[in-house]
Parts: structure tokens; C-alpha cells; sequence
């Protein structure tokens, strides 16, 4: 028989990546999806899967939605990738975004606790839920102190501590994997990654003249969601349930990824990237670098992409789409 994988949020970055990698496992596999008033956008990321995915109507705060996909499916495994995934706009909705990130992931733990409790349950925690803190030695680890900065990390220490409690209350197999930030060719374009890469092939191509920016002086440990999906798989595959950090090990500024990416089109970054305060932030996390040493060791997994194959991909990706 099909493992049967259930994913909210299939048609994110994330969820994308991993319908495809959990379909060439031979995965039957099932997500929820909002509804949008233009149909075509709510399934461009998932495209290439065709027929081979099963999509229904739902949302986090939708109980019943939950309640009666879960009764039916009857998932292995449950992947909670859905959120208002975006900090700086998590300023300006900070009452949705804590509904949907917080009690949207009650409401899903619940269905599941009623209605499949022999599944097993992913949370996507994030490193924003480090907030301004840091170790001594310049990294985050899973035992490092949560100090969320936004109402998007806020949120997000809520539904990790959560998903902590429903397995210690009621002896469910739920893990949280907490990842630092990854990016790929399917990232939304106001996440600073693409937007940068987007920028610089645009200005490359004389179809843009400027870049605007806000905080260049951020530090991210950035990796591949195609490698981090890998490690989603391995967390809920694990013999028991555990939360592991997942990152690169490594750290730029956002400066940083801007100089990379122009030099790679033989551009200076300086010529064309302005900041504009509007993209500054009430609260930042100044510096993000994961010791994902746990998952490594004793998960066995290794991302595959560096930042210059990530960056590569997304340059190759843009020329495509913006050269038509
Ligand atoms: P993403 O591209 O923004 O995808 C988020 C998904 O959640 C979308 O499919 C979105 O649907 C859905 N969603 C939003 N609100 C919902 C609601 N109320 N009910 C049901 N679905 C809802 O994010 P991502 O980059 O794939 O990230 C996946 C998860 O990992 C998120 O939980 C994010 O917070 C977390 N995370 C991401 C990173 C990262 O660097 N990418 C790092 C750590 C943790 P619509 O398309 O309809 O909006
Ligand atoms: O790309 P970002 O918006 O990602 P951010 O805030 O780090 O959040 C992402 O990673 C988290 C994991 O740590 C996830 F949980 C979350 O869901 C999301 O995927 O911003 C990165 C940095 C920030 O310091 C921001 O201030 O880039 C800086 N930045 C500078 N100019 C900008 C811009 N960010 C955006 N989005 N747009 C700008 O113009």
C-alpha cells in the first residue's frame, strides 16, 4: 500500500518541493489549498505534478475543513507547512498572521489528535523564532534561547512549543523542524532573495535601472528548499520524535548576497542597489548561522546546494522567464 502524506501549504515553496520529492517516493499525496479568486494561481507552483497530487478547498482557521480531510485521508504522515510565511508583513497583519501561525495550528493538531492520532506530524518551525539571540560562538542550535523580534516569531514559538506539548501530554509522534531560511527559483518574489535576483537579471537586461532595498547589513544562513525538504522527510521518518535545526552552517549579509548575484551578471551591486526605508522592519533579526550538526549526525542529512549553485539556479531561472 501508498503511504498517504497529507500537506497544508502544498502550493508554498516548500510544499511544492516536497510534493514532488514525496510523489517520487511513491507517496499518495493530498493538500490543502486556499481558495483564490484567479484559479489558475493557485496551482502554478505545482504544474509539473499535473494529476498525480490530490487538492482540496481548505484553510487553517477552517476547523471543519481539517476535521473532515483528516477523518477521510487518513494521512501517515501530516506536513504543516502553512503560514503566513512573510515577517515584514506579519507588522502590518499581525492579527491574521498570529491566527493562522498560532491557533491554525491548534486547530490542526486537534483534528489530528481526534481523528488520526497513529499519524505522524511535521511543524515547520523557523529560525525567526531566535529572534536577537544568538550563543557565544556565533551560532543557533536547538538548545539556543528562543527571542522572537516579530509578530511572525512570536507566533511561531507559540505553535513550536505546542507541537512540543501535544507530544509530551499525549504521546503523539509530532516533531517541529526548525529551519533557517531556503530559497530556490519557487520563492515569493518579496522575500529579499529573489527579489535581489530578480532585480539584477531585470537591470541586466535593460529592463530595470534600480534595486530598492531596505536593511542591506542583515546576515542569513541561506540554503536550497530542495535540500531542506529532504530534511523534513528524514525529522518525520525518524525512529522517535525529536526537533532538529536545519541549516547551511554559513552566513551572509544581504549586501553580501547583492555583490554575489551582480558580480555573477558582471555588474557592481553599488551602482544600482538604493535603500528606501519602507522595507525596513520595526523589530529585525540582526544575524541568523545554524549548527544543524544534530540533523547531520544522527538524521544523516547533507544539503546538496552551496549560496553559489542556489544563486546560480535562480539567475539561470529569471533570464528564462524575463528574456521571453
Ligand atoms: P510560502 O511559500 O509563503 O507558503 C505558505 C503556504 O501557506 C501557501 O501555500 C499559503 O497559501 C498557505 N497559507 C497561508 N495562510 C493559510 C491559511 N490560513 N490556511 C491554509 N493555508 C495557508 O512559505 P514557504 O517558504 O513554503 O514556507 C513553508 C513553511 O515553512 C511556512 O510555515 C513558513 O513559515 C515556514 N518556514 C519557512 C522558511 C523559509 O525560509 N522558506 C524557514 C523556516 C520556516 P496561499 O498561496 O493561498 O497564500
Ligand atoms: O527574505 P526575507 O523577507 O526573509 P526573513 O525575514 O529572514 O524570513 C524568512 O526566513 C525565516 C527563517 O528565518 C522564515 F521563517 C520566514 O517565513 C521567511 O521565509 O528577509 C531577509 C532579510 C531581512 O533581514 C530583511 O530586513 O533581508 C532584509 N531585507 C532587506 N531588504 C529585505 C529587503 N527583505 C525583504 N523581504 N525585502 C527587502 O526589500
Amino acid at each position: 500500500m501508498k503511504k498517504k502524506a497529507f500537506i497544508t501549504g502544498i502550493n508554498g515553496q516548500d510544499g511544492s518541493y516536497l510534493s514532488s520529492y514525496l510523489v517520487d517516493k511513491g507517496y499518495k499525496v493530498y493538500g490543502l489549498v486556499r481558495r483564490n479568486s484567479i484559479n489558475e494561481h493557485q496551482t502554478t507552483r505545482l504544474d509539473i505534478l499535473n494529476n498525480k497530487i490530490d487538492l482540496s478547498y481548505g484553510d487553517l482557521l477552517d476547523e471543519s475543513s481539517l476535521e473532515s480531510k483528516i477523518r477521510k485521508i487518513k494521512p501517515d504522515e501530516i506536513y504543516n507547512l502553512a503560514a503566513q510565511s512573510h515577517v515584514k508583513v506579519s507588522f502590518e497583519i499581525p492579527q491574521f498572521t498570529v491566527k493562522t501561525n498560532a491557533i491554525g495550528v491548534l486547530n490542526i493538531l486537534e483534528a489530528y489528535r481526534k481523528f488520526c492520532p497513529k499519524s505522524r506530524f511535521y511543524q515547520a518551525s523557523s529560525s525567526e523564532m531566535f529572534g536577537v539571540s544568538v550563543d557565544k560562538d556565533k551560532f543557533q542550535r536547538e538548545t539556543t534561547k528562543l527571542a522572537p523580534n516579530s509578530p511572525y516569531g512570536c507566533s511561531k514559538v507559540f505553535s513550536f512549543y505546542l507541537t512540543k506539548f501535544y507530544r509530551r501530554a499525549y504521546k503523539l509522534f509530532v516533531c517541529n523542524g526548525i529551519l533557517f531560511n531556503h530559497e530556490s527559483p519557487f520563492r515569493g518574489t518579496n522575500f529579499v532573495t529573489n527579489k535581489i535576483v530578480k532585480g539584477a537579471v531585470a537591470i541586466k537586461l535593460g529592463l530595470q535601472k534600480k534595486l530598492e532595498l531596505g536593511n542591506l547589513d542583515a546576515y542569513r544562513d541561506w540554503g536550497h528548499s530542495k535540500d531542506y525538504v529532504e530534511a523534513m522527510h528524514k525529522i518525520i521518518n525518524h525512529k522517535v520524535p525529536d526537533d532538529f535545526v536545519v541549516a547551511s552552517g554559513k552566513t551572509y549579509s544581504v549586501r553580501d548576497f547583492c555583490n554575489i548575484t551582480f558580480k555573477k551578471l558582471n555588474l557592481n551591486y553599488k551602482d544600482y542597489v538604493v535603500q528606501n526605508k519602507k522595507y525596513l522592519r520595526p523589530g529585525e533579526v540582526p544575524f541568523l548561522k545554524g549548527d544543524a550538526r544534530r540533523a547531520r549526525k544522527i538524521l544523516g542529512w547533507k544539503p546538496k546546494y552551496t549560496i553559489h549553485t542556489l544563486i546560480d539556479e535562480m539567475i539561470e531561472s529569471w533570464t528564462k522567464t524575463l528574456s521571453k
